[in-house]
């Protein structure tokens, strides 16, 4: 049976007051359309002022909602509330104006909740968000639940609110829960914790912090089910967990949900032995098995049918942009990972990517990009183990030249496309050209799915003219696979 929380009548107190909405992207205006909708009178800003921006806030004045841009201080008014975008920082601009004269800020996620009736699913860690929340709203369809996933994937919660759902599956970031009050996943999942919005966060404690605030409203009627390795770094702060606690690792032997081989087993007494095997998914590597062990642990909390949920896990294609395998080019493999915006998703790429002949090291790693703020030491290891030559590009290109410079050979290429031209033109057969940039693009692309399909057309050129005879020895693969498609085909 599904448990839903208690209806908030929070929407509809807001009918008639004024309210103010900080930030016009995707949360801002689901939020707007949300409040209006309820009858609130909406006030909406964002610090920008650009055409596009003007163009997709057209449709809510026609709501009734009065949009101001290019304004970073608030008008001296009062207001109920201020709902803020998760992309708004709070020491700055229009969230620190709001703050700094009490009103009462709320995030768009918080607002989302009060306005649901039906319980989440809540999916938050480092890396692994995305393909683990699809994994879940694939599963719940898959048992008949009426369930879409939401969240920082893309969809604002405020957008699906009202929607009649049974069940939703959240993705979280840190930001958005840097603004809850009362937000209460029934089932919380926390992935993994490594350095990530060293922008945003004085330091590894400060983005941590803002992480566990995914437990923090949980009672022990909820879920908390937590990889090892984050449990023990949540310990370490002192962060209390009041639901049902569950734990899986790849790594870690205690966890209650655990891998040998391929094999994801659960040494719980409500469901012990094998739940599946990875070799049966088309998902690769440890961080892949354990995005796989919070699913099950989940659907094993849910009572879901686990017959259901293996067969629907089993026919699972990876999204774009994490570990995509693009193309094969004389004997190359070319794997776009754009959405490896930090250093623990570039070192799951290099464990993921297939090895060379006798383990040599044969990738060509593109990475570079927008400055977050956090050091590129950590990566050195597996750069020496599997990296033939870094080709560097965007902010970070100096910083990373720094880092990295003595341990491996570097290019500074500058431009994505100037990094494939390169790689392309040293790669050897059986080699991994891979994508995997350790920092955002909004440097040069507008998102990290644009520098992702900007990377796959480069690719695409690139096979274009080799199929026109520039290059012999080649193979081509129409039907894109997942990496281990690409690894059988190295392999052969
Ligand atoms: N803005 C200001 N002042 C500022 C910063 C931004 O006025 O100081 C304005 C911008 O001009 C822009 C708007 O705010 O018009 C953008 O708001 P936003 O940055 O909150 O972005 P949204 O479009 O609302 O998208 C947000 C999430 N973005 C961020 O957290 C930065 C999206 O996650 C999420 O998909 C979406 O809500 C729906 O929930 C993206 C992301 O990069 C994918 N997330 C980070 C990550 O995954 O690492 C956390």
């Amino acid at each position: 049976m599904v448990v839903k929380h208690q209806t908030p009548s929070y929407l509809e107190s807001l009918a008639g007051q004024p309210v103010a909405v900080l930030g016009l992207g995707l949360s801002g205006r689901a939020a707007a359309e949300l409040l209006a909708g309820a009858g609130a009178r909406v006030w909406a800003f964002d610090e920008a002022d650009t055409e596009a921006l003007r163009a997709s806030v057209a449709p809510l004045a026609a709501l009734g909602v009065t949009v101001h841009l290019g304004q970073s201080s608030l008008p001296p008014q009062s207001y109920a509330c201020v709902v803020t975008s998760p992309g708004l920082p709070p020491t700055k601009g229009l969230l620190a104006a709001a703050l700094q004269r009490g009103l009462p800020c709320l995030g768009e996620l918080e607002l989302g909740f009060r306005a649901c009736t039906f319980p989440n699913v809540s999916i938050s860690g480092t890396n692994g968000k995305t393909t683990t929340t699809e994994l879940m709203e694939l599963v719940l369809r898959a048992v008949g639940q009426a369930t879409v996933a939401a969240g920082n994937i893309g969809l604002p919660l405020c957008a699906v609110a009202t929607q009649e759902l049974d069940r939703i599956v959240l993705e979280i970031s840190s930001f958005q829960l840097e603004t809850i009050h009362r937000f209460r996943p029934h089932l919380a999942i926390l992935l993994n914790l490594t350095p990530d919005h060293f922008d945003r966060y004085p330091g590894m404690r400060e983005y941590l912090l803002a992480k566990a605030r995914l437990f923090e409203n949980q009672t022990p009627d909820d879920w908390a089910i937590v990889q090892q390795e984050a449990l023990v770094q949540l310990q370490s702060l002192q962060v209390p967990l009041a639901a049902r606690l569950l734990t899986f690792s790849a790594t870690a032997p205690q966890a209650d949900i655990y891998l040998e081989g391929t094999r994801i087993l659960s040494r719980r007494p409500e469901f012990p032995g094998l739940l599946l095997d990875q070799r049966d998914t088309r998902l690769r590597g440890p961080h892949n098995a354990e995005n796989l062990m919070a699913v099950l642990a989940a659907s094993q909390v849910l009572g879901l049918p686990m017959e259901t949920v293996r067969s629907a896990l089993c026919g699972y294609r990876p999204a774009p942009h994490r570990c995509e395998w693009v193309a094969e080019i004389a004997g190359v493999q070319y794997v776009n990972d754009s959405k490896a915006t930090n250093v623990d998703a570039v070192e799951k790429a290099l464990r993921t990517v297939p090895p060379g002949f006798l383990g040599s090291n044969n990738v060509w790693l593109i990475a570079g990009g927008k400055d977050k703020g956090f050091g590129f030491d950590e990566l050195i290891p597996w750069l020496r183990q599997r990296v033939k030559m870094a080709c560097l590009i965007g902010e970070t290109q100096s910083r990373l030249m720094q880092a990295w410079g003595d341990h491996v050979s570097c290019a500074p290429c500058g431009t994505l496309s100037e990094a494939v031209l390169r790689a392309s033109r040293q790669a050897a057969p059986g080699d991994v050209v891979l994508l995997s940039p350790a920092c955002s693009s909004f440097d040069q692309f507008r998102s990290y799915q644009h520098r992702g399909e900007v990377f796959k057309n480069l690719v695409e050129d690139l096979k274009s003219t080799t199929d026109s005879g520039c290059t012999s020895g080649k193979t081509q693969h129409n039907e894109p696979a997942s990496i281990d498609g690409g690894h059988n085909r190295a392999k052969t």
